[in-house]
C-alpha cells in the first residue's frame, strides 16, 4: 500500500480505501460476474463514459485498442474529464472519479447517463480491479496524466506530462484487468467486443467508434452509421428477404423521454425484436416494447379494416400476426430509467408505454397512407399469418397429450420412462431405428425416455408452424414434451428435464441435430432458454490398457490421456464406430449412463447472433450460407464426408 506522503489519513482517503477494497472483496456486486462475461464489463464501464459524453454533444470519436499484454485503451475526443480540485474530496476531479464509487455521476446538465442493472456503477470499479489504470486528460493545450495501481490506489498526484495543440481535448484511459480478480480469464475476445461496439454505434448516429487488436497483425474495425438505427435493421435483414422496400423510421419526444424505432418486415415467419434503453439492451422488453407493439396491433387491424381487407366476419390480427416477419428496433432515451425483470433488464417506467404508442401510432398511420402499396403488402403478411395460426391451432389439437398411451400407440414411436417426475426424467431423441434399438436396450427405463427419429425433421426455418405441424416427425416431439406449442405452450408442462439429442458425430448426425435446434430455437425457445436441452458426446476413440477401458470424446483427450500413461504401457486405441453400430452397453457406457457419460448443455447465449447463424444456415438465400461455410469451414475438425 501506497505511504501517504503527509501520513495522515483524512477522511476522505479513509472512504477511498473502503470503497476499493469493497469492490475487490466482493467484485460480483459490482460487476455482476469475474468471469469473461464480467471482464468485459470493464471495457463497457470505460466505453460508457465516453458514450455519455458524445450524448452530452461534445464527442464524435472513439478508439478502442486491445494492448498486447489484454490492456484495453479507449480514446474520446470530448472535452477531457475537469482537472480541477473537486470541491468534495480535495483531490482532482479525475483521482475522485477513479478512486470515490459512483463518483462518475450524471455529466453536466440532464444528459442521459447510460445507467441501470450493472451499467453505470462508475469507472472506480474498473480502476479497484485492475492491476494499473491510467488516464491521459488533453484540455487547454496540455496532457494532464494519473496513474492508479494495486487496485485503485493513486502512484501520484495528477500532473501535467506534455503539451497537446490546443484544439486536442478528450480523455484516454489504459487499464490492465488484475488476474487475482479475473481468475477464470484475463483475455479479451474480439467479437464479443466488436459486437457491442458495433451496435453502439448503430444505437448512437453520427458516432465513430473503432476498434484495434494489436494482439493480431493489421486486425481492426470501424463503425460509423449517419442513418443509426434504420441501418441496424438493414444489416440485420441482410440474410433474409424484405418483403417491402422502406425501412420504416420512426422518431419523437415527449416530456424528456426520445423514442427511436426502426422496422422492416422480411418474408420469414418470426418476429426479431431488439429494444434498449440508454444503449442498454432490454432483452426481458419493458414498456417501451409494450407500447410500441400495442401500437402496431391497432393500427395495422384499423388500417385493414377501414380499407375493407379485412372483413367483418374475420378474426383481428393478433400480435402474432402483425409482428410475423419483422425486424425491429426500438431505442429508448430515458433520464431516470428503472430497471425490473430477473436480470434487471426490463423497462419499468410507466409513463413510457403511452409516449412511445403515441410517437409510434402517430409515425406509421402516416406511413401506411403514404405508401399504400407497402402497407397492403404488410397487411396481405399479417392476414395470411393469421389465416396460418387458426389452420395451427386445429393441427395442434393432434398434439394435445390425452393421455400417456396415445402417444406410444401414435405410430408406436416414444418408449417411455416408468418415473413420472420431470426433474430427473430425460427424452433421448435418437438418430436411426438401430441406435434407437441399442438406446431402448441400454437405458435405465425408470428414468430415461427413447424418442427414434427415423425420417429428416422439416426445417422449420422456413416453415410457418402450421407447416411444421403437418410433419408427423416434429407433432410426435410436441406431444412427447407435453408443453403444447405456440399459443398454448406451457413450459410448466414439460414431461423431461433433460432432452438429449443423441445423433452421430457425422454429417447426417450434425444435419439433424441443427435441424433440431432449428426447431427448438424457432419454436420451443423457452425449453433451451431455460437450460433443459442436451447434445449427447458420443466418443471418438476407445483406449483400452489393461483392464482399464477409456472413452474420449475427440483427439486432443485421446492426446491427453496417453500423455498420462506411463510410457512402458502397451495400450490400443479403438475408432469407436457410429452410435448405430454401439451395442446397447456400449452405449449406455459411454453416452448414457448419467455417471460416465458428457452432456454438452445447448444455450441460446446471444439471440441475435444464433438468429443471424440459423437464418444463414437454414434460410433461403443460399449466398449468405455458402459465405458462413467458407469462413468456418477452416474450424471443422472432423469431417468425414
Ligand atoms: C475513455 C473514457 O471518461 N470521458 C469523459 C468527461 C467529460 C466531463 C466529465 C468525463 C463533472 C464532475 C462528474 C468535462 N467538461 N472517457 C471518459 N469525459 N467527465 S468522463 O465531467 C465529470 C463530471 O464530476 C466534463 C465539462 N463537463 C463535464
Amino acid at each position: 500500500m501506497e505511504e501517504k506522503k503527509d501520513n495522515v489519513y483524512d477522511s476522505s482517503s479513509i472512504q477511498v480505501l473502503e470503497g476499493l477494497e469493497a469492490v475487490r472483496k466482493r467484485p460480483g456486486m459490482y460487476i455482476g460476474t469475474t468471469s469473461e462475461r464480467g471482464l468485459h464489463h470493464l471495457v463497457w464501464e470505460i466505453v460508457d463514459n465516453s458514450i455519455d459524453e458524445a450524448l452530452a454533444g461534445y464527442a464524435n470519436c472513439i478508439d478502442v485498442v486491445v494492448g498486447k499484454e489484454n490492456t484495453i485503451t479507449v480514446v474520446d475526443n470530448g472535452r477531457g474529464v475537469p482537472v480541477g480540485i473537486h470541491e468534495k474530496t480535495g483531490k482532482s476531479t479525475v483521482e475522485t472519479i477513479y478512486t470515490v464509487l459512483h463518483a462518475g455521476g450524471k455529466f453536466g446538465g440532464g444528459g442521459y447517463k447510460v445507467s441501470g442493472g450493472l451499467h453505470g456503477v462508475g469507472a472506480s470499479v474498473v480502476n479497484a480491479l485492475s492491476e494499473w489504470l491510467e488516464v491521459k486528460v488533453y484540455k487547454n493545450g496540455k496532457v494532464h496524466y494519473q496513474k492508479f495501481a494495486n487496485g485503485g490506489h493513486p502512484v501520484e498526484d495528477l500532473k501535467i506530462i506534455d503539451e497537446c495543440p490546443l484544439e486536442r481535448t478528450g480523455t484516454t484511459v489504459t487499464f490492465k484487468p488484475d488476474k487475482e480478480i479475473f481468475t477464470e480469464t484475463t483475455v479479451f475476445n474480439y467479437e464479443t467486443l466488436k459486437n457491442r461496439l458495433r451496435e453502439l454505434a448503430f444505437l448512437n448516429k453520427g458516432l465513430q467508434i473503432t476498434l484495434t487488436d494489436e494482439r493480431e497483425v493489421d486486425k481492426k474495425d470501424s463503425f460509423y452509421y449517419e442513418g443509426g438505427i434504420v441501418e441496424y435493421v438493414q444489416m440485420l435483414n441482410e440474410n433474409k428477404t424484405p418483403i417491402h422496400e422502406t425501412i420504416i423510421d420512426v422518431s419523437g419526444e415527449d416530456n424528456d423521454i426520445t423514442i427511436e424505432v426502426a422496422l422492416q418486415y422480411n418474408e420469414s415467419y418470426n418476429a426479431n425484436i431488439y429494444s434498449f434503453v440508454n444503449n442498454i439492451t432490454t432483452p426481458e422488453g419493458g414498456t417501451h416494447e409494450d407500447g410500441v407493439r400495442r401500437a402496431l396491433t391497432r393500427v395495422l387491424n384499423k388500417y385493414a379494416t377501414s380499407n375493407n381487407i379485412l372483413k367483418e366476419k374475420d378474426e383481428p390480427l393478433s400480435g402474432e400476426d402483425v409482428r410475423e416477419g419483422v425486424t425491429m428496433i426500438i431505442s429508448c432515451k430515458h433520464p431516470n430509467p428503472q430497471f425490473e425483470g430477473q436480470t434487471k433488464t426490463k423497462l419499468g417506467n410507466a409513463e413510457v408505454r403511452s409516449i412511445a404508442d403515441k410517437i409510434f401510432a402517430e409515425s406509421l398511420e402516416r406511413f401506411l397512407l403514404e405508401n399504400p402499396e407497402q402497407a397492403k403488402i404488410i397487411i396481405d403478411k399479417a392476414m395470411t399469418a393469421s389465416r396460418a395460426r387458426v389452420a395451427a391451432k386445429r393441427a395442434r389439437e393432434l398434439t394435445r397429450r390425452k393421455s400417456d398411451l396415445d402417444v406410444i400407440n401414435f405410430g408406436g414411436k416414444l418408449v417411455d420412462c416408468k418415473d413420472k417426475n420431470p426433474d430427473v426424467c430425460e427424452i433421448f431423441l435418437v438418430e436411426g431405428d438401430s441406435a434407437g434399438g441399442s438406446a431402448i436396450k441400454g437405458r435405465n427405463s425408470m428414468t430415461q425416455a427413447i424418442l427414434p427419429l427415423r425420417g429428416k425433421i422439416l426445417n422449420v426455418e422456413k416453415a410457418r408452424l402450421d407447416r411444421a405441424l403437418s410433419n408427423e416427425e416434429i407433432r410426435t416431439i410436441i406431444t412427447a414434451f407435453g408443453t403444447g406449442i405456440g399459443e398454448d405452450f406451457n413450459l410448466e408442462k414439460l414431461r423431461y428435464h433433460k432432452i438429449i439429442i443423441m445423433t452421430d458425430a457425422d454429417v447426417d448426425g450434425s444435419h439433424i441435430r441443427v435441424l433440431l435446434l432449428t426447431l427448438f430455437y424457432r419454436f420451443f425457445r423457452p425449453i433451451v432458454e431455460a437450460g433443459h436441452v442436451y447434445a449427447a458426446q458420443p466418443p471418438l476413440f476407445c483406449i483400452k490398457h489393461g483392464k482399464t477401458i477409456k472413452y474420449v470424446l475427440n483427439e486432443q483427450e485421446r492426446d491427453e490421456y496417453l500423455a498420462t500413461l506411463s510410457p512402458n504401457t502397451k495400450y490400443d486405441i479403438m475408432r469407436m464406430k457410429g452410435l448405430g453400430e454401439m451395442d446397447a452397453e456400449e452405449l449406455n457406457e459411454t453416452t448414457m449412463d448419467i455417471n460416465k457419460r458428457i452432456l454438452r448443455k445447448i444455450t441460446v447465449e446471444d439471440t441475435m447472433a444464433a438468429d443471424n447463424v440459423f437464418a444463414k444456415l437454414m434460410g433461403e438465400e443460399v449466398e449468405p450460407r455458402r459465405k458462413f461455410i467458407e469462413e468456418n469451414a477452416v474450424y471443422v475438425e472432423n469431417l468425414d464426408v
